[in-house]
């Protein structure tokens, strides 16, 4: 990423510039002095200017009037980021934010920043770890009430202070196999060892509670889908624009209408939930067809909530195929139609545990129906999030890994008297902590992580 090279000061709108608002807040981070700005405000800049104090004043431009501005001054480096920052809240029709921003860049010297550029900066000063960062990021674009709880958390929460004190006591730990190598002479090697495996056995406690939480790497909770699939002309699209109240997906009665997948949000208690209409699963010759058949099958893949529809009347052998996903909930389409039954019979003398299962006419579906599904959406998703599970894969892949490594250790520390193993297996479980942390960053990580931030933040 470019911008994590060059520290000029640099200017966003921080309330977003896609539609017209009562108000808008620009930022301004990394300049040397509130002098610099002295001749955009009718305040005095160059006079005392108290941090954090909120000032009304006009901005203007060679002596033309621009806006009437609320201006407060952070100075470096109690800031958000560490940096001088300056926040302007401004009227917030997005042709005069985008003037305003225009006129700090060609008259001021301020670059447009890059997405999470200030939060950066902010990592850069150590006034935000990484682990921090991500919950930033986890708030900021959270779905769901959890996820918001999450990222809270994470930024300055129960996590953050789980993570230091899992770290504190790995270094307690760390220092206790020192102990017994350096000074087990001084306090004898009974204590040492046993010092040692006592600080052992408070970090595995405290550790296994993370584990918990972690579970096997599942469907995504961040951001969860609703994934509609099914053999072409099962229904997907009708069922998808009942749910919406409108008219989003074309419905025909050729089958392939759907060639790619579609998604709209749809809320549940509080949840907001991509629901995703596919396109029909089938072989296909057609190049394009074939992409959209294959980016359907992923969306089932990574898919929180996956209903399958089954019109009886037209199956073929990609229905055996189908069936072997794990499904949330199947529905036969079409039982309106003559032949239904007979064709339902069918299909269930092949697959008795289609037996069961209820059917609808999409054409007549009602609101009482829609109903019962969203309660058995909300009930998956509730069971869930009952054992507060960790949502970023990040840190889970990394909890998992230090597990690995962990127990390793843990059977090396009873038996081997090699410190120079121990200490080996010893700094890789730290190298994975320190991870999760962000004390180490690699910078792909970093990468991926600032990438998915929205400009201004
Ligand atoms: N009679 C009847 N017709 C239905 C029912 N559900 C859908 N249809 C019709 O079946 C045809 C196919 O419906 P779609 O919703 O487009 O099916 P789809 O699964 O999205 O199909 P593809 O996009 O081709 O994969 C349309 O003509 C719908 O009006 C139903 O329960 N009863
Ligand atoms: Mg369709």
């Amino acid at each position: 990423m470019k911008f994590l090279y060059s520290d000029g000061p640099i200017i966003a709108c921080s309330t977003g510039t896609n539609t017209n608002a009562a108000m808008a807040v620009i930022r301004i981070s990394g300049f040397k002095s509130l002098h610099q700005f002295k001749d955009f405000f009718t305040k005095d800049l160059t006079g005392p200017i108290e941090p954090r104090k909120v000032y009304y004043t006009s901005l203007v431009l060679q002596g033309q009037f621009i806006d009437d501005v609320c201006l407060t001054y952070f100075e470096a480096p109690k800031s958000y980021n560490g940096e001088n920052i300056l926040e302007l809240s401004v009227h917030g029709n997005v042709l005069n934010v985008e003037r305003i921003l225009g006129l700090f860049q060609s008259y001021a010297d301020c670059r447009s920043a890059g997405a999470g550029e200030f939060t950066y900066r902010a990592l850069k000063n150590k006034k935000l770890d990484l682990s921090q960062v991500e919950g930033l990021d986890l708030f900021l674009n959270a779905q769901s009430t959890y996820a918001l709880d999450q990222g809270l958390s994470l930024l300055s929460g129960n996590l953050h202070e789980y993570y230091l004190e899992l770290y504190d006591l790995f270094l307690v730990h760390k220092s206790s196999l020192e102990l017994s190598i350096d000074f087990s002479d001084d306090i004898g090697e009974e204590a040492a060892k046993d010092y040692y495996l006592k600080s052992l056995q408070q970090f595995t406690d405290k550790f296994s509670s993370l584990v918990k939480r972690v579970g096997p790497m599942g469907p995504n909770l961040i951001q969860p889908e609703i994934v509609l699939a099914g053999l072409p002309n099962s229904g997907k699209s009708s069922l998808f624009n009942f749910l919406l109240s409108e008219e989003r997906a074309i419905v025909s009665s050729r089958a392939g209408t759907t060639r790619d997948f579609l998604s709209e949000y749809y809320e549940i208690e509080g949840v907001k939930y991509k629901l995703v209409d596919t396109a029909g699963i089938r072989d296909s010759l057609d190049d394009i067809e074939a992409e959209g058949i294959k980016r359907s099958k992923s969306k089932l893949h990574s898919g929180f909530f996956k209903i399958l529809l089954v019109n009886p009347l037209e199956i073929d052998d990609g229905l055996h195929n189908l069936l072997q996903n794990n499904f949330d909930l199947i529905i036969f389409t079409h039982n309106d139609l003559p032949g239904f039954e007979a064709a339902r019979e069918r299909l269930i003398s092949i697959y008795p545990y289609l037996g069961s299962i209820g059917a609808i006419n999409l054409l007549e579906v009602s609101r009482a129906w829609e109903l019962e599904l969203k309660a058995l959406v909300n009930k998956k998703y509730l069971y869930s999030i009952a054992d507060k599970p960790i949502l970023l894969e990040r840190h889970k892949s990394l909890i998992l890994q230090a597990g690995i490594v962990l127990s390793r250790y843990q059977s090396l520390a009873t038996s081997e008297s090699d410190v120079a193993i121990l200490s080996h297996e010893l700094n890789t479980l730290g190298s994975c902590l320190s991870e999760i942390l962000g004390i180490v960053s690699p910078d792909q990580v970093l990468n991926s992580i600032f990438s998915n931030f929205c400009i201004g933040k």
